[in-house]
């Protein structure tokens, strides 16, 4: 088709360039004009044979992400993995109660024989009399206002006597002593009566207050916690006399001896308390 539209524009170019060309060379192109030949398609031929198979195409787009899918089927349970690393250290927990006593163990073997039974009965003995004396000055430090005003203290195996050198009245005198928990010295036995005794001497005295008493009932002696005399008595001979009339608390003398005195003059005295208390 493209070759027949050529060959029509050559022939009308040659036929409208005709009167150009006669004004140019005059009759011997008014000659030629008669050969021109006016050239028609010619009848369209026979269908090509079929061509070879072409080279294949170059590969299409990408086409669009298609639908998310149905969810598959559950797998099978896989197998056991590895052990996980060791996690760190927890916190210390709070203590948990105490339990409960286990049961008691077997006896132990016998001891062996050996020379240090002595130092161990020493040391022993030596515990007892660290704690006597801790006891004593512990005693010391609770009963004593003025350490300087008692000269020492004196102890049987149930008591424990404490000499006061300050002078006060009979009654003054027990209230000092049951202020510190105790009473005035109370002999009730021979014992007793010669330790406080041994006391006075030791001390350069001659006398001091006593717990011993008729000022419930005249002529009825009691001691000064109001325990009835029973027994034991250590009156100087001659004594109680209530002398004036007046003598209603008892003294003792560096003998030991009992006499009974007048409550209101002060003189020092002794305490004594119960080792048990002390
Ligand atoms: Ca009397
Ligand atoms: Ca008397």
């Amino acid at each position: 088709m493209i070759g027949e539209k050529l060959l029509v524009s050559i022939v009308l170019m040659s036929v409208l360039s005709l009167p150009m060309l006669q004004t140019s060379y005059g009759e011997h192109l008014a000659e030629e004009s008669c050969t021109v030949q006016i050239l028609v398609p010619g009848l369209k031929g026979e269908p090509g044979e079929k061509g070879q198979k072409g080279a294949p195409g170059r590969p299409g787009r990408v086409g669009p992400p298609g639908e998310i899918g149905q969810p598959g089927l559950k797998g099978q349970k896989g197998i056991m993995g590895r052990y996980g690393k060791v996690g760190p250290s927890g916190m210390k927990g709070v203590k948990g109660d105490m339990g409960d006593p286990g049961p008691r163990g077997p006896n132990g073997d016998p001891g062996v024989p050996c020379e240090c039974t002595p130092i161990r009965k020493m040391i022993g003995e030596m515990d007892i009399l660290v704690a006597q004396l801790s006891s004593e000055l512990k005693f010391i430090k609770n009963a004593l206002p003025s350490p300087a005003a008692v000269a020492g203290i004196k102890e049987t195996d149930s008591k424990v006597y404490l000499l006061v050198k300050e002078e006060k009245r009979y009654t003054d005198a027990e209230a000092y002593c049951q202020t510190r928990g105790g009473h005035l010295a109370m002999p009730k036995d021979e014992g007793a009566n010669v330790a406080i005794a041994g006391y006075i001497t030791e001390a350069g005295l001659n006398r001091v207050y006593i717990g011993i008493h008729d000022l419930q009932r005249e002529g009825v002696f009691t001691y000064v916690d109001l325990s009835p005399m029973t027994t034991f008595s250590k009156w100087r001979k001659g004594e109680p006399n209530n002398a004036y009339d007046d003598e209603d608390c008892a003294e003792m003398v560096a003998s030991g001896e009992w006499t009974d005195v007048a409550c209101h003059p002060t003189m020092y005295f002794v305490c004594e308390f119960d080792k048990d208390s002390v």
